[in-house]
């Protein structure tokens, strides 16, 4: 689109390897968008190696960088604001603070939400993060993207099928938000496949509301993937950016194609993530491995190949289609 896209990512920043920021940044860079940058962490390295160093920022110190832009007036402009981990109340109350902010200067701004509380059946921040997202961050968002384990949080439903994650889609849009991507769901009886489920809410002007929802089937992939949460969501945001500057007001069925996209670039860099360690030796673990019992140089092959897959990102191959449900 003609529109230019200017984002402000609220995430993690890590020295070597790729999550949060670092996961984000070079995707939506290379398809064109301007990206301003807050961490909200700096460490060495992620949280699943044996050890890392460095520090959490307070509250105060992002929104005292927001104050620093509001100053100058570089708060102006931007259309999207993407926010990933938070991992306590006071960055959410922050994030609700500057979004609220970003909202009335600039109403129709896109806040990219992921919901970052957890995976596997287990929660990995404090227990009342859970109603703080579902009652404070999703009124303002225009986009939330859980997994599986944090849409069953947010929802407070159990997810064993398509049926009833188009229920919790339903509900995740019943706090207000009009798009929700579950980005992939285990169904009962098939091992072998994840699927993501999405769902657009657009109010057609003077009438009801209609509802899209979609299905994108893609193999599961033995491996162990950190930050692909965080470099699907800033795909997801590039991608739908272009298609449809608008989310709400946009085309029926961008959200659809720009997770088709987000997808197959998705797909090809966990695979040429999982070659390169095969290739070094890694081997596939059965399951995740537990935190801080993994060997450093078996960790190492765990950061995804980002900058590598470069053409991944910029013409990824189209693999798996969306369905309608
Ligand atoms: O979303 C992944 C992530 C983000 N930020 C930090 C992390 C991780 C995963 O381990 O450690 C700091």
């Amino acid at each position: 689109s003609a529109q230019p896209t200017r984002v402000l990512s609220i995430q993690s920043h890590v020295v070597s390897g790729y999550v949060g920021n670092r996961a984000a940044t070079f995707p939506l860079q290379l398809l064109g968008h301007e990206v301003d940058v807050i961490n909200t962490v700096q460490f060495s390295n992620h949280t699943g190696y044996n050890s890392f160093r460095g520090e959490r920022f307070p509250a105060s110190h992002v929104l005292d960088l927001y104050a620093g832009l509001e100053a100058n007036g570089l708060d102006s402009g931007y259309t999207h604001l993407l926010t990933g981990y938070m991992g306590n109340s006071e960055n959410i109350r922050a994030v609700k603070e500057i979004a609220s902010k970003l909202i009335a200067k600039t109403p129709n701004l896109i806040f990219v939400l992921d919901p970052v509380l957890g995976d596997d059946n287990a929660l990995y921040v404090p227990q009342e993060l859970v109603a703080m997202y579902r009652d404070v961050l999703c009124p303002l968002a225009k986009l939330v993207l859980p997994n599986q384990f944090e849409a069953e949080q947010l929802t407070e439903m159990k997810i064993r099928s398509t049926e009833d994650a188009k229920r919790a889609c339903d509900k995740l849009h019943s706090f207000g938000v009009p798009n929700v991507i579950i980005t992939s769901i285990n169904v009962e009886g098939d091992s072998s496949q994840l699927h993501l489920i999405g769902s657009e809410r657009i109010q057609e002007t003077g009438g009801d509301a209609i509802t899209h929802q979609f299905c994108i089937s893609f193999p599961k992939l033995d491996g162990y993937f950190t930050g692909s949460g965080d470099f699907f969501a800033a795909l997801v945001l590039a991608r739908h950016a272009s298609l449809s500057p608008q989310f709400g007001g946009g085309r029926l069925g961008a959200l659809a194609r720009a997770c088709e996209l987000a997808i197959a670039t998705q797909a090809g860099v966990m695979s040429a993530t999982r070659n390169y360690q095969a290739a070094t030796g890694v081997p596939a673990p059965a399951t995740n491995l537990v935190r801080g019992s993994r060997p450093a140089d078996m960790v190492r092959g765990f950061e995804l190949r980002i900058i590598p897959s470069q053409q991944l990102i910029a013409n990824p191959t189209m693999q798996f289609a969306a369905v309608d449900i």
